[in-house]
């Protein structure tokens, strides 16, 4: 549909007629989500970084609105990707913790999504770079069309990595097809044992270029060992050092080729996950190794996709939000000088724990909206999860979501768009546990398990009691006030028993 077709159907129907309270009656935006992997909260300079420089991130928080509140469902991936694309908290499905890259597809086909409600406005949408929700219906066969997939949940069209960058299947899906697959050299893919008799990260650490520190010791692609064990598809697999340029030439050509008509790009980086593979010519970027140098890659791919815009003449109506999926980690499975060169960078800033962690750490994140024609400069404190964001769209395109869809999201669009300070009152937050905040107060649930995760050496925020933080003095979590305050404790523990007796409504 074209920018205009969208709105004489959207004036048609009655919907768009001026302002209301906050949908937006001007011409549809373009929407475009970059969402960063593993960016913590310290990682970029308009955050608080120094070693690393993020000229193209921190123009954009100066021109747009930088939140200091906004929260990723989960402290992984699988599941905070899952409730930005459903509404729904990922606590409320078992099935949505990191998947490996074989796992069938966690989001039914016909569910209401981000994308297929845009789709549904007129929007052209499409999802690149990393997936991490599953494909296919189990015991996925890589050399035929994999179905379902990002296409039977909204995307037009989906040029991905199937699960992570660690994780094989080491080859972009492009629509459904694994991109120059070789018919004579097809590709397998276990993650029970290893197949035929090739070498891995284990048996051959000889043949390494970057050996792992825990984990990640299997099938060998690029002198990288991954996760899992695949063979066959050689002219398929992808380039570690160049998926950077070609997740970001995706983008520009899908830019190029809707310049004419709203879209929704879901532009899902590998950086800065493990393996952190930066192209050569950002080897010196940082001093910091290759964790600085994903970062100034991250921070040029945003500037690309700017600049695509800008030369378009697009940029003034194109809505950028641009986030992570979880907090910072250093040390996530590989010897990469991360820790040694880490020095006095702090990628989760002043915020304790990080990827992984029930403290702010895992769940907190850089998050700057972008929209020169509606969004005015600042900075918001507003409290929000990422889970808001279908809701919030649906808000600005006027989208009538069906009974039940997106049973967790709350519309913010008000304090995205920076005319309300105020987001939600209550969020939880999921780690190894739930968490609650309720405004400034953040209750974490007792827990079971390690203080500190061994091999990430991540501060868990797991303890046996329960645990109560005043955030307005306190954000960095030292101070337990769980023994002073019972009644509060009791409150929020209550609150959250509240929300997750709620439960799951059907899903339409
Ligand atoms: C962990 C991996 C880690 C990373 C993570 C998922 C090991 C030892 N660690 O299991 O490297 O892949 O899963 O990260 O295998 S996420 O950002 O996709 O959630
Ligand atoms: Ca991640």
């Amino acid at each position: 549909m074209t920018r205009r077709g969208f709105l004489a159907s959207t004036a048609a129907a009655g919907l768009m007629a001026g302002h209301n309270a906050s949908g937006y009656a001007g011409a549809a935006p373009n929407i475009i989500l970059i969402y960063a992997d593993d960016l913590g909260y310290g990682d970029v300079g308009c955050y608080g970084a120094q070693r690393v420089k993020t000229p193209n991130i921190d123009a954009l928080a100066k021109r747009g609105l930088r939140f200091t509140d906004v929260h990723t469902s989960a402290a992984t991936c699988t599941p905070s990707r899952y409730s930005l694309l459903t509404g729904e908290y990922s606590f409320r499905i078992p099935g949505a913790k990191v998947l490996p890259g074989d796992a069938p597809a966690l989001i039914q086909p016909g569910r209401v999504t981000m994308a297929s409600m845009l789709k549904q406005r007129g929007y052209r949408t499409k999802a690149i770079g990393k997936w991490h929700l599953g494909l296919g219906n189990g015991n996925v066969n890589w050399n035929t069309e994999i179905v379902p997939g990002p296409r039977e949940i909204g995307f037009d069209e989906s040029f991905i990595l199937p699960a992570t960058g660690d994780r094989v299947p080491c080859v972009y899906v492009e629509n459904g097809r694994v991109r120059n697959l070789d018919p004579k050299d097809p590709i397998k893919v276990d993650y029970t044992g290893p197949l035929d008799d090739q070498p891995t990260g284990k048996t051959h650490p000889q043949l390494l270029k970057m050996k792992p520190s825990h984990g990640h010791d299997m099938t060998i692609v690029n002198g990288i060992s991954r996760i899992g064990y695949m063979s066959g598809g050689k002219a398929a697999l992808w380039d570690d050092d160049k998926m950077a340029d070609e997740l970001t030439g995706q983008a520009v050509s899908f830019i190029d080729r809707n310049a004419k008509q709203p879209f929704f790009l879901y532009f899902a980086t590998h950086d800065i996950h493990v393996p952190r593979s930066p192209h050569p010519r950002f080897s010196k970027a940082t001093e910091m190794g290759r964790r600085g140098n994903v970062i100034a890659e991250l921070d040029w791919c945003v500037g690309e996709l700017v600049a695509a815009l800008q030369k378009r003449g697009l940029l003034q109506n194109t809505l950028i939000v641009l986030s992570s999926d979880n907090g910072a980690v250093v040390d996530d499975g590989y010897q990469d000088e991360a820790v040694t060169k880490l020095g006095s960078h702090r990628p989760n800033g002043p915020l304790r724990g990080g990827k992984y962690s029930n403290f702010e750490g895992g769940t907190r994140v850089p998050f700057i909206v972008h929209w020169p024609a509606r969004v005015k400069p600042g900075v918001s404190d507003a409290l929000i999860g990422q889970v808001d964001l279908l809701r919030s769209f649906a808000q600005l395109t006027d989208a009538k979501l069906p009974v039940g869809a997106a049973p967790d999201s709350e519309n913010v669009l008000s304090a995205l768009l920076g005319e309300s300070k105020t987001g939600r009152q209550l969020l939880v937050e999921q780690a190894s546990i739930l968490s609650l905040r309720d405004g400034n107060w953040k209750y974490i649930s007792p827990a079971n398990g390690p203080k500190v995760q061994v091999n990430t050496n991540t501060e868990t925020g797991n303890d046996p009691q329960a645990q109560l933080y005043d955030l307005s003095r306190d954000l960095g979590e030292t101070k337990n006030l769980a023994a002073e305050n019972p009644r509060k404790v009791k409150e929020l523990a209550d609150k959250l028993q509240a929300i997750r007796a709620a439960g799951s409504r059907p899903q339409p």
